[in-house]
Formats: structure tokens, sequence, C-alpha cells
């Protein structure tokens, strides 16, 4: 038994001794009822001395050394009684340390910020949700982890013995299959009734969640199971932890697309969730340039340098329109990149030649379900290969050098000036495009954007997340963790908690994290701001504060013209004005620093600056931008 272990039992036992004592004098004095009794704390305390029980190693100090040996560090949570068991074995069994008990306070914060965590930190986080009712709140955050083939390790408390279950809401919190109504969006799940059944799933969880595409995951730590006594402890087998090894793509395919590739006048590669490290860059680097081939990034992952002449994320239209080839790394949407539907017209148009070829590496196929429709719609590819882009990426650059004939070589170096000319022009336009209504006010966007990179372009910069298009057409960025993309499902209240976590995620590595996000996305997770300061997190925050849910605003206005009516009431339900939300105060109030509202474009680049000193020391910081639009 370790010292640790010893002095916990002790304060157990201290405590549940004064609890009783302080408890029975308060329900004596104020009557409560039993229900509510059972609700807090004190039934706990009462029954415990009453009945003399003392358990000195739970079930859930095995469940904290099964979790350390997937070397999660942290466990992001909203409490709750279903899994007191576990979270008490984690602080004082496990010292609070991998994992660490990080406190939330919204259970789709939890998962949020778990979603950020992962894409900065290449691994996941753990959290835990209560029962029924924590579950129901952290769904939507697992739907956008899920659309974002992101891992996320869950767990939720749950008693499934009714036998065992206190009266009242506790029977309310539990269920009978914690995992059905995240079965259709997440990976696995399992609810396990012994410790050895316990240590198998989670190992297992781990696996299938890191595996290729990755995904949320979620195993019950049932709450008996948790608060009992481990029985046997000899008997019990920690598995083994292992990772998978992502797939490489057929080698046949893989020359056969290397041949169409290098045969090619207008090849085109569009890439979106294909690169999970900096090694994928660098081998997307190599393959553009023995090919002379435009890339277009979506952004689901930073796949390309944004300052490297091949990249040509703005120019996709027009580059689809001409392509011959085309060549997808793990794309979403397939079909949206060669065809549209107009809007409000519901219009069809083809974007690309009838007779583009198009070659497809993904492992899209291998992760999908029937019921929400993440896979979108259907596109006939001529080469589908089944496999990780990453993976595959040095054998097809090797079938790429290998296919080449000394005609293709010099048809393909021929390409390269005028590359040049059309990256430095498209630059060009951008940079106009991001200047025009430089001075105005409220700030335009492009002002927002380039002025925060100029506060933190001498550091180390990680955008969490950005309500602004802007950051990635104007900012050079080379390394994998500038760009973290986006929340996958769209679905709003991510950007509050995700930048949190991925903050928590470099807080080490000396990366500067900044988030850009908007008023409306903020409003649904304010907490995030709380549990920032809380656990000393660094973040630099913009409020791109256009006091609206402008895309909802368009939305109504396109309706309206559409429906020949004037415009002049859009803003109803979808302004967030009169009153305006005092980012700044919210902020503060949660021990934030902040400043704003600044709508004065002047004032951005000094309160940036404050900002960033802050963070620099250690704490989170916001600033609120009155700015224009979208
Ligand atoms: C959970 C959820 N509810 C509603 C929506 C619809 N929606 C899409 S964008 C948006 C506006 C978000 O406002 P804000 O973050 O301020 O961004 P803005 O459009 O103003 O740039 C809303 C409500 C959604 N995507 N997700
Ligand atoms: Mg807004």
């Amino acid at each position: 038994m370790s010292k640790d272990s010893f002095d916990r039992r002790s304060f157990l036992k201290g405590a549940a001794a004064s609890a009783a004592a302080m408890i029975g004098s308060q329900i004596a004095a104020t009557n409560t009822p039993p229900v509510q009794a059972a609700e807090g704390g004190a039934a706990a305390g009462e029954g415990a001395a009453a009945r003399g029980k003392m358990i000195g190693r739970p079930g859930s100090d095995y469940m904290v050394d099964v979790i350390k040996a997937t070397g999660i560090e942290y466990i992001a949570s909203n409490p709750g009684s279903s899994f007191r068991s576990l979270q008490e074995s984690i602080i004082y069994y496990g010292g609070n340390k991998k994992p660490e008990f990080l406190t939330c306070t919204h259970e789709e914060s939890s998962v949020a910020m778990a979603h950020g965590y992962a894409k900065a930190a290449g691994k996941p986080m753990g959290i835990m949700a209560h029962g029924t009712v924590g579950l129901q709140h952290a769904t939507m955050a697992v739907y956008n982890a899920w659309c974002d083939r992101v891992p996320v390790m869950m767990f939720a408390g749950n008693f499934l013995d009714a036998d065992k279950r206190r009266p009242g809401v506790e029977w309310y919190h539990c269920v009978q299959d914690p995992a059905l109504i995240l079965r259709d969006f997440t990976k696995w799940d399992d609810q396990p009734v012994s410790l050895q059944h316990f240590a198998e799933s989670v190992m297992r969880a781990y696996k299938i969640a890191t595996t290729v595409p990755m995904g949320p995951v979620l195993i019950t730590a049932d709450g008996d199971l948790a608060e009992e006594p481990i029985h046997d402890e000899k008997k019990l087998r920690m598995p083994k932890f292992t990772m998978s090894i992502p797939p490489q793509g057929d080698t046949g395919a893989v020359t056969e697309a290397a041949k169409l590739l290098v045969a090619a006048q207008n090849p085109v590669i569009v890439a979106d969730r294909a690169c999970r490290s900096q090694e994928g860059i660098k081998r997307m680097v190599e393959l553009a340039e023995a090919l002379n081939a435009p890339v277009v990034d979506i952004g689901g992952r930073m796949n390309f340098p944004t300052n490297h002449f091949l990249c040509r994320s703005e120019a996709k239209r027009g580059l689809i329109g001409q392509a011959d080839v085309v060549l997808l790394l793990e794309v979403a949407d397939p079909w949206g990149q060669f065809n549209t539907i107009s809007d409000p017209a519901h219009e069809y148009r083809r974007l690309s030649k009838a007779d583009v070829k198009v070659i497809h590496i993904s492992l899209g196929d291998t992760l999908t379900k029937a019921n929400y429709q993440d896979m979108q719609r259907f596109m006939p590819v001529d080469l589908p290969i089944n496999g990780d882009a990453q993976a595959t990426l040095p054998a097809l650059i090797d079938a790429v050098k290998s296919a080449m004939s000394s005609n293709n070589r010099v048809n393909i170096s021929g390409r390269a000036s005028h590359l040049r000319e059309e990256h430095k022009r498209m630059k060009d336009a951008t940079r106009a495009n991001a200047s025009q209504g430089w001075d105005v006010s409220p700030c335009s966007t492009g002002r927002v954007s380039a002025t925060l990179y100029n506060t933190i372009k001498n550091d180390k910069w990680c955008v969490a997340v950005s309500s602004m298009q802007w950051n990635k057409n104007l900012w050079p960025a080379t390394e994998y963790y500038n760009f973290l993309g986006g929340s996958g499902g769209a679905g709003q209240g991510y950007g509050g908690p995700a930048a949190v976590g991925a903050a928590l995620a470099n807080r080490d590595k000396g990366i500067v994290t900044v988030s850009i996000e908007g008023d409306g996305d903020l409003m649904y997770a304010p907490g995030s701001l709380w549990t920032a300061a809380h656990h000393k997190i660094p973040l630099l925050m913009i409020v791109h504060n256009n006091r609206a849910y402008h895309q909802e605003l368009m939305h109504l206005q396109k309706m309206a013209s559409l429906h020949n009516r004037r415009m002049d009431q859009a803003g109803i339900g979808t302004t967030i004005d009169n009153p305006n939300i005092d980012f700044a105060k919210l902020a503060q109030s949660m021990g934030v620093w902040a400043e704003g509202p600044i709508a004065e474009p002047n004032g951005i680049a000094p309160a940036l600056s404050r900002a960033l000193a802050v963070v620099k020391r250690g704490e989170p910081a916001l600033v609120d931008i009155v700015s224009q639009g979208r």
C-alpha cells in the first residue's frame, strides 16, 4: 500500500465521522426531507459512518490505473454523483496528475475542449459526463468531433444495477443503455461489468478512437463498480497499450494514380483532412513539387504551406474548372468540389470539365453510418483508393518519380514560372481585398486579421479557431500547428471551449494560441472563459463582435428578397444587440483579463499587444472588437 493511499484512507475516516456529526445536527434542525438529503453529500457521509463501512481500495482506484496506462493527461468534466468515486480517485489516489481534472461548466464544453485539445496535442483527452443528463448535454459537441474525425475518450457515470440505486434523482440520471443517444456518431462504446472488462474496454476504446479515421468513443464507468472494493486484485491484468498503424493505399492503384497525374496537363491536388503532422506537410510539398501541381487546401487540417508558390487555396474554382486530373486527399465533401447548387434558387451547376479524371485517397467509406448525413453527396470517382492519405504519400511520390519520362519532366518543369506568377497575382488580389475598408469603424475583418498577425508573428503561433477566412489566405503559415481547422459539424458553441483545449495542449510547447470567436458562438459556452482562467490556460481571444448571428441575418435577408419583401426586419431574431453584450465585462467577471469593446481600428493593435503580454505571463486574455459582417 502506498503512503498516499494510507493518508487518503485516514482522511476519509476522519471526514466521514465529522460529516456524520455535523449532518446529524443539521437534519434534526431543518427536518430535511429524505429525498433531498439523499441528493447531497449529507446522506453519503451519514450512510458510510452509520454502517461503519470504509473502502480502502475502491474499484475507481483501479480505473484510474487504467486511465493512467493510456497516457491521458486531462479529464474535462462537470461534476456528477454517478462518477463521484472515480473523480475522488483521480484526485486523491491519482494525485490529480495525468489525468488532471479540468472543471468545465457544461458537458458540451468538456467535449469541445477535448476536440480542440486533440487537434493540437495529436492525442485524445478524456471527458466525464454524468449519466443521462450529462450525455444529453455533451451530444452536439460529440457530433462535431465525429464529423471532424477527431478522437475523444468519453467516460459516463451510471448505476446499472437497479437494486442499488438511491430513490429519486439517481433513477432519472441512470440509463439502461447510456451510449444509445450517441451511437450514431461515435466509433465504439461499451458498458463494462467488471474491472477487468473496464481495463480491456478502455484500451480497446483508445485504440479504436485513434485508428484512422479517428473519432469519439464512450466507456461507461459503472458507479457500483467504481465504489465497491476491488475483489481479488492479483487476478487483474492491465492490457498492453497498443496503437494501430495507418493503412497505405493499394500499390497497384497508387501506380495507376501516379501515371494519371504525371500525364496530366492541368493536375490539381485538393487536400482536406490529409495531414496529421509536419511530416505530412513535408510529403505534400514533395508531391506537389514533383508534379508542379497547384494545391487547394480546404483546411480540415493544415496541409500545405500558405506561402509556397503552389498553394492556391483561394483559386479553387478556377483551378477545378481547368483541371484534367484532380487528386483528392481525404476530402470530406468530394461532390461539392466539382458541383454546386445555387442558393436560394437550388439550381445545379457543374464546376469542372465533364471528362475530368478524379482520384481520391480516403478512408471515408470505412467510417460511415446511415442516419446522420455527414457522408455528403455520393461522388463517383474514377480511381477511389481506400487508404490513409498521409501514409500513402511516400509511395505515391515514389510512383510519380518512377512514372516520369523525360518528356513529362520537361512539360512539368515548364509549368513552374506560370504557376509562380499566378500565385503572386492571387496573393496580391487577396491583400487588396483584405485592405478594403481598412480605416472604417466598426473594424473590417481584414484589418482585424492583419493586426492580429502583426501582433504574434514573432512567436510560434496557432490559430485554434477562427470565424474569419482571412488568416488562412493572408498569413504565411508553414507549420502543422499553425491552423487547426474548423468544428467539423458546424455546430455552434465550439469556438470558446475548443480554443481553450488547444491552448492547454500548446501551453508547454511555447506556442501562442489565438482564437477569433463569433459573438454568437461564444455565447453558447461563455463558461469556457472561467475554465481558462481557473486553470491558467494562456489564450489570446478576439471576439469578432458583429452584434449578430450574422450568417443567419444574411439568410433572412436572402429569404425576404426571394419573397419580394423589404429586408428591414431581417434583424428580428438574428441580431444580438439592445442591449449590446459587454464581452470584456463578461470575461472580467470570470477572472479573464479583457478589453473592449473596440470599434476604432487604430485601437486594435495596442489592445492586442497588451493582451499578448498577459498571455505570455500564462493567463487568458480577451479583446472584444466590434467588427463588420463576416
Ligand atoms: C447549435 C447551432 N445552432 C444554430 C446554428 C445556426 N448558425 C449557423 S451560423 C450561426 C451564427 C453564429 O453567430 P456568430 O458566431 O456571431 O457568427 P457570425 O455569423 O455573426 O459571423 C448560427 C446561429 C448552428 N450552426 N449551430
Ligand atoms: Mg456574430
